[in-house]
């Protein structure tokens, strides 16, 4: 299998962690790649990452569906707590934060004359609004919603250390150090 992807998109990253929670990790080729060049040297259409083709040459898309598809390949009873609505919605809660945060780092490269202050501050409203309702809903599993969990609050360290995100989440911020501590949490690790 070959996953196309980006060492700092926490869509890719919880793909990594899953393929290594399902016990995967020696059967997936990871193509680095680049989307922001347009230069488009990977197959999917909508030039996101990541996407992944199967042993077979089938394509599939988006993060969940293929973090579903590693899921149904491996072996890993806590993964398959993605069927429960409870789990399913974290994880729906985690994407969103993530779409949230990756598009205020987006505009943060564009000139400055052409940011958009109001859906900066619309974003990141987002965000913070979000951030007390996952507090109330941290599984104790390592689940797919605690993996996309995982890799949106490493989002938030990586490009968005100013929002602070542990203020005001002390259980939060513990839930997140305990599972720092997994190996499929640190060896995908995002470079700073
Ligand atoms: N819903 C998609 C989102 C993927 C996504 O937004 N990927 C970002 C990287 S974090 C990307 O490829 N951005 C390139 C662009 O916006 O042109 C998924 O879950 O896979």
């Amino acid at each position: 299998m070959m996953l196309y992807g980006s060492l700092t998109s926490p869509f890719v990253r919880k793909c990594r962690i899953t393929a290594m929670e399902a016990g995967l990790a020696d059967r997936l080729d990871f193509v680095l790649t680049v989307v922001m060049d347009d230069a488009g040297d990977h197959p999917n259409p909508l030039n996101l990452v990541p996407s992944l083709e199967t042993d077979e040459g089938e394509l599939i898309l988006d993060s969940r569906v293929i973090c579903d598809y590693l899921a149904a390949q491996g072996r890993n009873d806590a993964l398959a707590d993605g069927a429960a609505w409870e789990d399913r919605t974290l994880a729906a809660m985690a994407d969103g934060l993530m779409d949230r945060a990756v598009a205020v780092a987006l505009e943060q490269r564009r000139p400055e004359s052409r940011q958009s202050e109001d859906w900066q501050f619309r974003r990141i409203n987002a965000i913070r609004n979000t951030l007390p309702e996952l507090e109330r809903r941290l599984p104790v599993d390592f689940t797919p919603g605690a993996i996309a969990l995982v890799c949106a609050l490493g989002y938030l360290d990586l490009r968005h250390d100013d929002l602070d995100w542990r203020s005001g989440h002390a259980a939060m911020a513990d839930w997140f150090a305990a599972r720092a501590q997994r190996l499929s949490v640190a060896e995908t690790e995002p470079p700073a």
